[in-house]
């Protein structure tokens, strides 16, 4: 056609912009820009009780049972109330799109829409400050609370190592297709398929398998690692409540992994000892 059509990418041709803090407030009495913060806000509202039924279900079957289960918890917490005004916003804008503009067809902008946002700096800077800051936040709050939790479940060092670590219980875990065995290795080998723990004391876990790979994952205790074949994986935690919990497999390992479950037994000392002595597994210390 013509020779001086510019091409479709070219910027825009400068024109008699009004300053950037004049066209936010020109944006802020369109009606889309209104009902997209109302809706934000209503939206944002309406969200926040999820936050209490994450929670409420996370602990449904007693969690939380150590110091690294309620961390787990407090991060999943914090995560989801910042990232409420994010979600909030999109479902706003979609809600809007979805109901505001169904008369309007093909590209046509109504007029009292017009003209665009982009381009305006004030618009353009809030919107990456506010996301870069949200998301720093996470990045540092995330870093933290692993360094906490990898000092909480003794990282990867033995735990004779550890501060305390010497009077830890050391537990053997064994998967296999479908069940879980435990060990006590300081208790003449005295083993269990139900993971019985004393409160209040360290325990150490050396987790393998025996054929594929499984995870062993002590649901209210916020523990979770693989169990390899032909390898030993470490980690340990310090149970703080007393009573009944669930381990279970977290890593699709065949037909019945789904019911590859059994129950942890938190007990006071005494009762633990007792059920050591009971069990024949000799010498409590
Ligand atoms: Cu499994």
């Amino acid at each position: 056609m013509t020779a001086t059509m510019p091409p479709p990418d070219a910027p825009e041709a400068p024109t008699n912009r009004p300053p950037s803090m004049h066209r936010v407030r020109n944006w802020i009495r369109r009606p889309y820009a209104r009902w997209v913060m109302v809706l934000t806000v209503v939206i944002g509202f309406l969200l926040l009780p999820l936050c209490w039924l994450l929670l409420a279900a996370m602990n449904q079957t007693g969690a939380p049972a150590s110091e690294i289960m309620q961390d787990i918890e407090t991060t999943v917490f914090v995560f989801t109330i910042v990232s409420i005004p994010i979600t909030a916003f999109v479902f706003a804008v979609l809600v809007y799109s979805l109901l505001g503009w169904k008369h309007v067809s093909g590209d046509e902008v109504p007029a009292d829409e017009s003209p665009a946002i982009r381009g305006n700096v004030i618009g353009a800077t809030l919107w990456t400050v506010v996301s870069s800051l949200l998301a720093m936040f996470l990045v540092v709050w995330g870093l933290v609370e692993l360094a906490q939790i990898t000092a909480n479940s003794y990282g990867t060092i033995s735990a004779d190592e550890q501060p305390g670590g010497k009077d830890a219980l050391i537990v053997n875990v064994t998967g296999q297709q479908w069940v879980w065995t435990f060990e006590y290795p300081q208790h003449d080998g005295l083993t269990s398929d139900v993971l019985y723990l004393p409160k209040d004391r360290a325990v150490y876990f050396n987790v393998t398998s025996k054929d594929v790979i499984h995870n062993f994952w002590a649901v209210e205790l916020g523990v979770k690692i693989d169990a390899n074949p032909g390898a030993i994986t470490q980690t340990g935690v310090t149970p703080n409540k007393a009573g009944t919990f669930n381990v279970r497999c977290a890593e699709l390992c065949g037909l019945h992994h789904a019911y590859m479950e059994t129950q942890i037994q938190v007990l006071e000392k005494d009762s633990f000892d007792s059920w050591v002595r009971e069990s024949g597994g000799g010498r409590t210390s």
